[in-house]
């Protein structure tokens, strides 16, 4: 029951593939240092200093933003087509059948957990100022980082100009919504070069930076708009840097949930069963992900809550996540489920997420009494 946008169910599909994920986004950022050598064997395509279109946005963006034209023309001129980025932005060619298990089973497996038990054990303190100010627990944000890059194992090797050139000007044209998809990866690249050309940086220094396919980075798969928006220095040593700070990441992360209407205290799903006698599926389905459901028009409608759930006092949504030939998995949503899927808009993405920052907590207390 993701939103259903070709982007998102794109999304879905390389997570099998990758591991990839990431909404959020960039900052004041001295030390954008991941400059991991370039894996030239990316690059296939031309440079787009070849390409009117793509010169034109760099005098534009100069323009609006007042960067030196030079600057934004070199870092943009030098940047890449990549045709696998391109490739990865197609509508899947077959049926793509969700399976909840199977997604759960890439991100919820030992190696995942034992590093999350890491992280939290060494980034202890940071967590817990982070659940004071920003009313988000732990075991979420320690959810989100695990998901996104293992704990900062797997930030992405593209560098982030070809990746957002290649989905600005090369953006799939026979994508139902490839104008909007490719309007939003030039304003990427706006906000990633302003960032960039306010901290100093040479345009060459800009195209070294490495992250996804779609040009997320960091520890939090940051986009550069959210890096702008969200990003904070939570270490306190004056610039956010969410490659190699944990402590700015788990602040930034932390800001975006208060920022998306974390409630704190809030549970972010109930069990839910349903009562056939009165079942209106249909009903219950309309929302999607979106909590509309008090908990009386909830039950009325056939779903069935237990204990606490009972007293919830905002809104639910039911949450379906198909298992492929098997019977879906359902659950209540709260607005704090909806919350996580601000961060990658999928249902599925979210309970990966609550999972396994759940087995990273577990495996924690289980550690401690060893
Ligand atoms: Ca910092």
């Amino acid at each position: 029951m993701t939103l259903q946008t070709p982007l998102h169910r794109f999304r879905f599909a390389i997570f099998f593939i990758a591991a990839l994920a990431g909404a959020a986004g960039v900052s004041e950022a001295k030390s954008f240092k991941k400059t991991v050598a370039y894996n030239a064997a990316q690059s296939h395509g031309p440079l787009y200093a070849t390409r009117t279109e793509a010169m034109q946005f760099a005098d534009d963006l100069a323009s609006r933003r007042d960067l030196d034209p030079a600057w934004v023309r070199e870092a943009i001129g030098q940047s890449r087509y990549i045709s696998t980025v391109s490739r990865l932005m197609q509508p899947p060619t077959k049926p793509f059948v969700k399976n909840w298990r199977v997604y759960r089973s890439r991100f919820i497996d030992p190696i995942r957990i034992e590093a999350g038990v890491r992280f939290w054990q060494a980034n202890q303190q940071a967590l817990e100022r982070a659940e004071k100010e920003y009313g988000v627990p732990a075991e979420i944000i320690v959810g989100i980082i695990g998901v996104e890059t293992i704990y900062g194992r797997d930030t992405g090797s593209f560098r982030v100009m070809d990746a957002l050139s290649t989905l600005a000007f090369d953006f799939p044209a026979d994508h139902p919504r490839a104008t909007e998809r490719s309007e939003y990866f030039k304003s990427e690249i706006e906000q990633f070069l302003t960032l960039e050309s306010r901290r100093g940086a040479t345009p060459m220094e800009a195209l070294e930076i490495q992250g996804s396919y779609a040009g997320a980075m960091g520890m939090p798969q940051f986009m550069p708009s959210s890096w702008i928006k969200y990003a904070v220095d939570f270490d306190g040593d004056g610039t956010i840097d969410l490659w190699n700070s944990p402590a700015d990441v788990i602040g930034s992360v932390a800001n975006y949930f208060k920022t998306f209407n974390w409630q704190p205290g809030m549970p972010t799903h109930y069990p839910v069963s349903f009562d056939a006698s009165r079942l209106d599926m249909d009903a219950l389905m309309a929302p999607d992900i979106l909590p509309t459901f008090s908990v009386a028009s909830f039950t009325a409608k056939g779903a069935v809550l237990e204990g606490p759930a009972l007293q919830h006092p905002g809104p639910l949504a039911l949450i379906e996540l198909l298992n492929g030939p098997d019977a879906p998995t359902y659950v209540a949503g709260t607005e704090n489920f909806y919350a996580i899927t601000r961060y990658n808009w999928s249902s599925y993405y979210a309970m990966a997420v609550i999972e396994l920052g759940r087995e990273v907590k577990q495996e924690l207390v289980r550690s401690v009494g060893r």
